[in-house]
């Protein structure tokens, strides 16, 4: 009977529509006559997920057939952005497309929809903060299109990254509840629920046990991980992956002591306790709080995870040697390290295993990628809070750490302060810390840095040691990457098609080789090429404008007739001091400081236009909430936008605009748009950018500092074709000696442009406003180096400028050079490496 009732894909118009009808009908209990956009996107989401769920079935299978080495990618952070319009593109259905978009949109058409406005009801996905997150979901989307057998696992926050409101210029934050129409692309699957415990005692009642053999584990608290799971499509491939997000949810156990004590009040509060653990992601990046709460995240996840991933293992009835051959478990950051100590409590307690043989097995399984150097984002945990949430957990990191003391002083006899340097728990006032990145690094067998000038600069900072301890064949570097199916194919249709036509490759296979892209490079000089190109751009650059009035509340700041020849200068990212948005807004105040002079000296507006030709600042991005100085860089470039946009004076020579809630699908609207964008963080500061990778692939240039993945892109696309300056990273320890010991001056551009801002003409009520930004550079150091790079900074800008306004054909051969060589920034590229030189895992593909 199941074989005669085969549910089966929809493979052409017909079939999509008896499917969307059907959703209509029943699953929303809707007619085609009260069904609303938002009921098309319900429905056509429904509809594309019934073949992927077919696909991931088919995948699901396969997969345990075949019984080949897994990967598991553990993330506290997906940041997916909208789904629909990815599976559109990744899946195909009907034979002449080479996806169902067109099909679809076409359908929808017909029933009366634009699937333009259908697309832009579907809520971001936005469980995470930056860089670190979205490369978990560039990483899934490459892993799913080249056929790796890999889960991504991670929480199913109920909240996601805030939503950011500019209130009077200041950033307000409101709760991002993404889950209010329901989520059509989730699976719940509440036959899979695993009890996880916490705090309790360590039961040596027994009097024999000690810490390294089998102990008891009495835990005080249990809740429930649900999974929900998502389909991961690949592009051109029927391969459908897993993203598996766990919920915390109460146990049906009663508390029976509380309840005969007549507490009911508080066993039942006890138990709605539960659901906090999955309520909210932390809005931090780059900085570690340190709170209980995070904690329990981390240990309720990876708990969840190791104990699905171990009961698939265990259903092959391999012994526990060959664990390593079967599963590669990826750690993004130090936030899942707890699996490390989790899966050896689950060998030595509970699987009787010997310590040592589990040992060896754990480290095996495991890798490790460090995503930044900043201090204050490194994980450390106070052993007291640590030791009364997972008490046994705790023991067991006191006996990895006296392991590993041991091998140390074996190699290094008598080096007391080496060891005290390795130690996994820093020996600090006024509580001992559990240093997770040792930690991460002990246990296990890779750790890689995610672009070459960062994963040198660990190995000459913050992991000297161990490189010391272990050698520098651990070490090594993935650089990272960023998939060109949602950065290119869906952020910037035209521009794919037309680089489709170049390539003689209508199908777009190229989105599957970037390298390919290369050749391009035979069109950069020919004028009709360079014109479909740089008409591509105006035309994302009016999409912008769109975007620009919508979110400003309809007024219209950029003037259209001339976008041609307005320079989109765009820094998007986290607000963060180290990102420097303060010193771009500072060379936006020169710039318009400079013109008013120019001016008032008896300048025509025609020469000044000469000088200082038509210019667009864009920024955006977010600040973590209990960020001062970050939320007051937000407040000056909002406050510097409202005398510049109204200084009737200087006429549209210069506009400042500050979109605000930057997100995922308004990354797809502007970084298609940029002819400039800003990577200018103080050198040795950002591990790599991908937002620099997704600018250039767009036909952006950048303007940079020698930092992170700038480095390789530069080396990539050619000096020429790139903005650089600023110093170096081995001269960031001396500049900031010598500002500690006052030893340098502000460079006098600088000094006017603060001057100016003292003098409160950005807060004519309150002057005082920006004292603490300008402090901060005058008076406390200059930590960011922002007095140093100032000057370079400000003459690389006209550089752009002139040869934007003077050279527009040599500025569009270099845009058209760029895109032809950053196929090397696929994150396809980045899973080959991993898959080969870390994972040891290969491809599963489906058969033709
Ligand atoms: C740390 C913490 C500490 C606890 C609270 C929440 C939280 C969230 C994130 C982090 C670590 C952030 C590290 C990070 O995002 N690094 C970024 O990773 C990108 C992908 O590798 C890289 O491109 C960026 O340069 C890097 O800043």
């Amino acid at each position: 009977i199941w074989n005669k009732h085969q549910v089966k894909k929809f493979e052409d118009k017909e079939g999509f529509e008896g499917r969307f009808i059907g959703h209509v009908e029943t699953t929303l209990a809707r007619s085609l006559y009260n069904c609303d956009d938002l009921a098309a996107y319900e429905s056509t989401s429904l509809s594309v997920r019934d073949n992927l769920i077919i696909d991931w079935n088919n995948t699901q299978q396969r997969i345990t057939a075949r019984d080949p080495k897994r990967v598991y990618y553990l993330s506290l952070e997906f940041l997916m952005g909208r789904a629909l319009d990815n599976a559109l593109i990744n899946s195909q259905a009907g034979s002449d497309e080479p996806t169902s978009r067109p099909m679809v949109e076409k359908s929808l058409d017909e029933l009366g929809f634009n699937l333009e406005d259908v697309l832009k009801k579907e809520p971001d996905a936005a469980l995470g903060n930056g860089g670190l997150g979205r490369l978990a979901a560039c990483f899934i989307d490459s892993m799913a299109t080249q056929n790796i057998p890999a889960w991504g696992y991670g929480l199913r926050y109920e909240y996601g990254i805030f939503a950011q409101k500019i209130i009077d210029g200041y950033q307000v934050e409101t709760p991002d509840y993404w889950l209010n129409f329901g989520n059509p692309w989730e699976i719940e699957r509440n036959e899979i629920q695993v009890p996880v415990t916490f705090y309790g005692y360590v039961d040596r009642s027994d009097g024999e046990s000690t810490t390294l053999s089998p102990s008891d584990w009495i835990g005080g608290e249990r809740v429930l991980a649900v999974a929900y799971d998502f389909p991961v499509p690949g592009y051109k491939t029927s391969t459908v992956n897993n993203l598996r997000l766990w919920k915390a949810k109460p146990t049906t156990e009663f508390d029976f002591a509380k309840f005969n004590s007549g507490d009911y009040k508080n066993s039942v509060d006890a138990q709605q306790r539960a659901e906090s653990i999955t309520a909210c992601l932390y809005p931090n990046d780059n900085f570690n709080q340190g709170k209980e709460l995070r904690l329990k995240q981390q240990y309720f996840w990876c708990a969840a995870s190791l104990h699905d991933i171990i009961r698939r293992f265990k259903k092959t009835s391999r012994p526990w040697s060959e664990l390593p051959d079967q599963v590669a478990i990826q750690l993004n950051d130090t936030h899942p390290t707890l699996a490390v100590v989790e899966l050896q409590r689950v060998l030595v307690d509970l699987e009787k295993l010997d310590w040592h043989k589990a040992w060896s097995i754990v480290t095996a399984t495991f890798s490790y990628a460090n995503h930044t150097v900043m201090q204050e984002a490194l994980e450390k945990w106070p052993i007291g809070l640590f030791g009364h949430l997972l008490p046994r957990h705790l023991e067991i990191i006191y006996d990895i750490n006296w392991f590993f003391l041991q091998e140390v002083e074996k190699k290094f006899p008598k080096d007391f302060d080496l060891l005290s340097r390795v130690s996994i728990i820093e020996e600090c006032s006024p509580e001992r810390q559990v240093r997770m990145a040792y930690l991460a690094i002990v246990g296990s067998h890779k750790v890689n840095g995610v672009a070459e000038l960062h994963s040198e600069l660990i190995k000459k900072t913050i992991f000297k040691d161990f490189v010391k301890v272990y050698g520098s064949q651990k070490f090594t570097n993935v650089t990272n990457g960023i998939t060109p199916r949602r950065w290119l194919k869906q952020a910037n249709p035209k521009l794919a098609e037309l680089i489709g036509k170049a390539l003689n490759d209508p199908k777009q296979n190229f989105l599957l080789d970037m390298p390919k892209l290369t050749e391009l490079a035979k069109k950069a000089d020919d004028p009709e090429f360079q014109k479909a190109w740089d008409l591509v751009k105006a035309n994302n650059k009016l999409q912008l404008a769109d975007l620009i009035k919508d979110t400003n509340n309809g007024v219209d700041i950029i003037d259209r007739e001339h976008i041609k020849d307005t320079l989109f200068d765009i820094q998007v990212k986290r607000i963060h001091e180290y990102k420097r948005q303060q010193m771009n807004i500072f060379g936006v105040i020169y710039r318009y400081l400079a013109m008013k002079k120019m001016l008032k000296e008896g300048s025509t507006i025609e020469e000044v236009a000469k000088k200082y030709p038509r210019k667009a600042s864009i920024f955006g991005g977010k600040s973590a909430p209990g960020y001062y100085m970050a939320k007051l860089i937000i407040k000056l470039i909002n406050s510097v936008a409202e005398i510049v946009n109204d200084d009737a004076e200087i006429v549209d020579l210069l506009k400042v605009v500050f979109i605000p809630d930057y997100n995922v699908s308004k990354a797809e609207i502007i970084i298609p748009a940029s002819d400039l964008s800003e990577h200018i963080s103080t050198a040795g500061t950002e591990a790599s950018g991908t937002s620099n990778m997704k600018f250039v692939m767009n036909g952006g240039l950048i303007i940079g500092t020698v930092d992170g993945a700038n480095v390789e892109i530069t080396r990539e696309i050619g000096e020429d074709n790139i903005f650089l300056f600023g110093n170096l990273s081995e001269h960031v320890e001396e500049l900031r000696y010598n500002h500690q010991y006052k030893k340098t001056e502000l460079p006098p551009e600088l000094a006017q442009v603060l001057k100016s801002i003292e003098s409160g003409v950005f807060s004519p009520e309150n002057p005082n406003e920006f004292k603490p930004l300008i402090d901060s550079i005058k008076s406390h150091g200059d930590y960011y180096l922002v007095s140093d790079d100032f000057e370079s900074y400000v003459a690389t800008q006209e550089l752009v400028d002139e040869v934007y306004h003077t050279q527009k054909n040599d500025w569009i051969k270099k845009s058209i050079l760029s895109v032809a060589n950053i196929g090397f920034f696929s994150s396809d590229r980045c899973i080959e490496e991993y898959s080969e030189t870390i994972w040891n895992v290969e491809p599963v593909k489906p058969e033709t």
